[in-house]
């Protein structure tokens, strides 16, 4: 038996998702894998670096590549934003571009359809947010739009929302699938070590929970991740760092109410995520403009190699 699976055939597949920000790049990924590993918010630029998801069907690994929306950059961590995604189309079997079933294209999608094509890697144009046209033509018209620019090698319109054409999606990508070694261990599902997904599972919620502009200057950093010895209780010491005096009383919020939401909705998803029971303490320390300077994107783990 052993020696028939060693006989076998493997397959690998290297597939970017990009797209600018909000269209659900990893509301896709977290759909393909089945699991969550990457946040998902109805804010624009959620994802910050590049986040890698492997799924191994049968004899094929999938890597799926999710990468920050791309934009028009307007800070030192933007430029470290776009450089994820302009990397992250090089060298893969398949870039897939998720764009929204209506609108005018940014002038961010213009460019990244132009390096696609530069670049020359087959190419996946998937419409998604379906869901939310009633009239087909509509559809046409963005298919036709779209195709006028560049010649994707399929389009494939999808509702992540509503699971609709996700299985289009796999049966498209496995023609990509290339025989080969796999890279991961089969039961990988992501490259993102525990702390960097508890960090984020807290980014998410202050998201969530706040508005404006605050929310996209903090970044949050886990300083302490230990297991008690005399229970099943993780302690955990999260520092949520802001960019104003005036956004830490924000985020603490009227005797403290915001920052208790952002901490319990926190804690219960940390907890389903690593199957025990935790303590979180989050702590809130200001650090002027830091999206502008180089070393402390680098010390949250945001700079791109
Ligand atoms: N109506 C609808 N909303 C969707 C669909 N897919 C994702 N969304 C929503 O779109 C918003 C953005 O989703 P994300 O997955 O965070 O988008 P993203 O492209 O990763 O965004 P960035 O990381 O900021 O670039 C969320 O509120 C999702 O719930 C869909 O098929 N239909
Ligand atoms: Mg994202």
């Amino acid at each position: 038996m052993l020696l028939t699976m060693i006989n076998q055939n493997t397959k690998s597949a290297f597939i970017s998702i990009v797209g600018k920000p909000n269209v659900g790049k990893s509301s896709l990924l977290n759909k393909l894998l089945g699991e969550k590993v990457a946040i998902v918010t109805n804010k624009p630029q959620t994802t910050r670096t590049r986040i890698t998801g492997v799924l191994t069907k049968g004899l094929t690994q999938f890597v799926f590549i999710d990468t920050p929306g791309f934009h028009k950059p307007k800070t030192k961590l933007s430029n470290s934003m776009i450089k994820a995604v302009t990397t992250s189309i090089k060298d893969v079997d398949a870039v897939m571009m998720l764009v929204e079933p209506t609108g005018k294209l940014t002038e961010a999608e213009l460019s990244l359809i132009d390096s696609i094509k530069k670049e020359g890697n087959p190419s996946i144009l998937i419409i998604n947010k379906i869901d939310l046209i009633a009239n087909k033509e509509v559809l046409i018209k963005r298919i036709n739009d779209i195709s006028a620019i560049h010649k994707f090698d399929v389009i494939i319109p999808i509702s992540v929302l509503n699971n609709d054409g996700i299985e289009l999606v796999f049966n498209e990508l496995d023609k990509y699938a290339a025989e080969g070694v796999h890279f991961f261990p089969d039961d990988t599902l992501t490259d993102q070590p525990e702390r960097v997904i508890v960090s984020e599972i807290i980014r998410e919620k202050i998201l969530l929970n706040l508005h404006q502009e605050i929310p996209h200057g903090t970044a949050v950093v886990i300083e302490k991740m230990r297991e008690r010895e005399d229970k099943e209780l993780i302690d955990i010491d999260a520092m949520i760092y802001c960019e104003k005096t005036s956004h830490k009383g924000m985020i603490i919020g009227k005797n403290g109410v915001v920052l208790k939401r952002i901490a319990s909705s926190a804690r219960l998803e940390i907890e389903g995520f690593l199957g025990v029971k935790i303590n979180l303490q989050c702590w809130i320390k200001v650090r002027d403009d830091w999206r502008n300077k180089e070393g402390m994107i680098r010390n949250f783990g945001l700079s791109e190699k």
